[in-house]
């Protein structure tokens, strides 16, 4: 991980807008920026200050021993005994003359507020900075984010043994948690999606009690996580048989992930892509019932730049990786999602996720 060119990058942008300070607070950016490993947890009490001379890292005492281990070699110092860690940084912005700091809108409100009363100077909200600067990826983070697609792809053809008639979603759910934790994920990319039967027409269903049963579609979407980079794929497959209009619905939600896949290249409009996968859709008269984007950044965040949906102004940069996951939604009945993380190249894409794609009909 190179922190110095993260901060160097995030300098550029804070001096063309004339900004002399940034506060970054969002986990993941914090994660970004300093390249710290073995210090991140879902409940870090934590600050970077960047300007011109310094990057400070704040943090308490619960951290703290961590940090400067990870800190040591990088260009980064770290605070970690003050116990009013905000009182700290207004102090010493105000006695190195900074008199304007951008913060990120997730900063909580409540330290917004302080800073707003404390800061002797202006406030500014910047959004997306770093999150911009995350969009195209390091080969250190591509290499993360294919591990973990590769225990991704492990856990698939592990689960499609354990999945049978009679064996509840919750079931399923934490047998894929279980062994991508056990063959090197730490945690999930997040909680694992398994959608049975009805519930398969909810794009983001929750996992239940629900028992398998014949002739039932189940959806899988899930990702392993390797150094805090997440993979993303979705798999629909049926358990026993399943019927004409099944069929037709997988066929033409899989012809869509292909185009997609083939539309994906650099300097593309995201838009556009979405727009290829959507058109396979509405050829087969289900486009209306591809009802979300067709996909999105991804690395230490599940959902992160750019945006793959019809409004997106976004261009697909080399270097990116994306998800391609259309999906259709019957209502009460059943639906399909196919998706693929791929890496966006000068002439096309790497596609991380090799599962099979064909539909798989368990015994
Ligand atoms: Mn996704």
């Amino acid at each position: 991980m190179n922190a110095e060119q993260r901060l160097a990058a995030l300098r550029r942008t804070l001096a063309a807008d004339g900004l002399p300070a940034m506060l970054v607070t969002g986990v993941s950016n914090m994660r970004y920026l300093t390249g710290f490993q073995e210090v991140f947890d879902d409940g870090i009490n934590a600050a970077c200050l960047v300007t011109a001379e310094h990057a400070r890292f704040y943090t308490d005492a619960r951290y703290a021993e961590a940090a400067r281990a990870a800190a040591e070699g990088t260009p980064w110092t770290v605070r970690g005994e003050s116990r009013q860690m905000y009182v700290e940084i207004c102090r010493e912005l105000q006695s190195e003359g900074v008199t304007e700091l951008g913060l990120e809108s997730s900063v909580p409100y409540g330290r917004f507020k302080f800073i707003s009363e404390q800061f002797v100077g202006s406030v500014r909200v910047l959004d997306g900075t770093v999150e911009r600067l995350r969009q195209v990826k390091e080969a250190a983070e591509v290499e993360r984010i294919a591990e973990a697609a590769r225990i991704t792809d492990e856990a698939f053809e592990h689960i499609l043994g354990f999945i049978r008639a009679g064996r509840t979603e919750r079931e399923v759910a934490l047998e894929l948690e279980f062994w991508m934790r056990r063959n090197g994920s730490e945690g999930v990319a997040f909680a694992p999606i398994v959608a049975s039967g009805p519930n398969s027409s909810r794009p983001h269903a929750t996992v239940t009690d629900r028992r398998i049963e014949p002739g039932d579609f189940v959806t899988l979407d899930f990702g392993a996580c390797v150094d805090g980079y997440r993979a993303d794929m979705t798999r629909t497959v049926a358990v026993g048989r399943v019927d004409g209009e099944k069929r037709e619905v997988y066929e033409a939600v899989l012809e869509a992930n292909r185009a997609g896949i083939d539309a994906v290249r650099g300097g593309v409009l995201a838009k556009e892509v979405h727009e290829v996968a959507r058109a396979v859709l509405e050829r087969a008269g289900l486009a209306d019932r591809f009802t979300h984007g067709l996909g999105h950044g991804v690395g230490l965040d599940i959902h992160e730049l750019p945006t793959l949906n019809a409004e997106s102004r976004d261009q697909l940069r080399t270097g990116s990786v994306v998800t391609v996951e259309p999906g259709v939604y019957l209502e009460g009945a059943f639906g399909v999602r196919i998706e693929d993380s791929v890496v966006v190249e000068e002439a096309g894409c790497r596609v991380l996720t090799r599962s099979p794609k064909g539909l798989i009909e368990l015994e």
